[in-house]
């Protein structure tokens, strides 16, 4: 059975965000993608050739000599971003703004928009809806490339998925703090993440209409956004990152609107794909076109980013990443400063991509000692579940406060997360330092 036809079966029995692990792996998908293009049989524009020579070698499938992989720089503009950043909700990261994970304990379950983080590799685009066109292309389609507008995407049938949106790179910072070693890449604390009700139509039912050929494996959106130039001059063209046909036809949406209003420019304005659970970077902002390819296809953005590098880890790196990690936070700034014998209701969220979350954990005593959390949401899986805890410290002092969550498939927070060069999905417990005053 190919992949698609797989796939294909899920779109039509799953309505909901849930998703179904394709049934080969990730890595030896990408072993075989490798060899393809090894053999002439798969397309990369606009990735240095020699950054596939140096994976097709590394995993052992040719006899080249791998060169170095060099870290990815951000370029060097202030934040290109349109919505205001008020210092109480956002810290600026270059071109980025996190939020302040802290303010979220005054917002509901979802992240107003207002104060959802910003990841740009460059600018916001500012776009005309009235004119705007996703073009649909590649021998993926079974006749020629297609054109929708924004009204001929509001004649399919609508559907909702609440869902996060989180960088690859949250909580990086920690990779530091607590494991003395970082990763490059925007050094994020917690704030890299936000849960909107997304609304928009089925990109299965726009590949359909499109007429998706049973012989398509990738599909690649790219944005409209500028080319992303690092300060070596380097062009990676425009961001766009391929995903396989079978997470395309699963629980992907092409989203116009965030917690029923229109996108705002800086989410992708006018329509942006939602890949639920997944890495942020595979929620194309400013969609503009996307291939749909009968050979696999590169970008950096699954061949130098987005991928594990590092001494745990195979040279060519692990395989490109799918699916975000599990974490959870307390709603605290850093170094708060809380009374003693003061009954305190310390509030939190907890997340995960492989699961709903089913219990949280707090420790006061660095991890000696753990009590429950209570959970305040109906866990879903790609989506965050709020929590509180009372604590009343009797020791003056700085002290840290641990949270540990699990999820349905059974997985726990550990105590440290294997060091990757990019820093990518930390999941290991965060140490919240607090100061207790008498
Ligand atoms: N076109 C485009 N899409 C993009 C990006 C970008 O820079 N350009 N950044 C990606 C990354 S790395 C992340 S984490 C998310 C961030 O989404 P947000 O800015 O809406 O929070 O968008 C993704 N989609
Ligand atoms: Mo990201």
């Amino acid at each position: 059975m190919t992949r698609h036809t797989e796939s294909s079966e899920s779109a039509e029995s799953t309505d909901s965000s849930e998703s179904s692990e394709p049934t080969e792996s990730e890595a030896s998908y990408d072993r075989r993608r490798l060899r393809q293009w090894a053999a002439g049989r798969a397309r990369a524009e606009g990735v240095a050739r020699r950054d596939l020579l140096r994976l097709v070698a590394a995993a052992g499938l040719a006899s080249t000599v791998p060169v170095a992989l060099s870290a990815p720089r951000a370029a060097a503009a202030g934040p290109g971003i349109v919505k205001p950043l008020p210092p109480e909700w956002f810290i600026i990261h270059g071109t980025n703004a996190e939020a302040r994970f802290e303010s979220f304990a005054d917002t509901g379950y979802t992240t107003p928009a207002a104060r959802f983080f910003v990841r740009n590799h460059t600018t916001t685009p500012r776009i005309d809806a009235a004119s705007w066109k996703l073009n649909i292309w590649g021998d993926g389609l079974t006749g020629r490339a297609r054109e929708f507008t924004l009204a001929d995407l509001r004649r399919f049938k609508p559907v909702t998925r609440t869902a996060f949106v989180e960088c690859a790179g949250n909580a990086r910072s920690f990779f530091a703090t607590q494991q003395g070693r970082a990763g490059s890449g925007t050094p994020w604390t917690t704030g890299a993440i936000g849960v909107a009700h997304w609304r928009g139509v089925r990109l299965s039912d726009v590949l359909q209409k499109a007429g998706l050929s049973r012989r398509a494996v990738d599909i690649m959106p790219r944005g409209l956004d500028d080319e992303y130039v690092t300060s070596d001059g380097t062009s990676y063209g425009r961001v766009r990152r391929p995903m396989p046909v079978s997470k395309a036809l699963d629980d992907v949406i092409l989203a116009y609107e965030m917690n029923g209003s229109p996108l705002p420019p800086d989410h992708g304005y006018p329509v942006r794909l939602l890949a639920p659970s997944w890495v942020g970077i595979s929620s194309i902002k400013w969609l503009g076109d996307i291939e749909v390819s009968t050979e696999p296809l590169y970008s950096p953005w699954n061949t130098d980013f987005y991928r594990l590098f590092g001494d745990a880890y195979p040279a060519e790196g692990s395989a490109p990443l799918t699916r975000q990690t599990i974490k959870s936070a307390f709603e605290l700034p850093w170094n708060a400063d809380l009374s003693a014998h003061t009954r305190h209701r310390l509030t939190g969220r907890a997340w995960s991509a492989g699961g709903a979350i089913t219990r949280v954990e707090v420790s006061a005593d660095g991890g000696a000692s753990w009590r429950a959390a209570r959970l305040h949401d109906r866990g879903q899986e790609g989506s965050w579940t709020r929590w509180s805890f009372p604590w009343k410290p009797t020791r003056t002092g700085p002290a840290e406060l641990l949270s540990r969550a699990t999820d349905s498939a059974g997985r726990t927070q550990p105590a440290t997360t294997v060091h990757n060069t990019q820093g990518y999905l930390f999941g290991a417990v965060i140490r919240h330092a607090v100061t207790v005053s008498g």
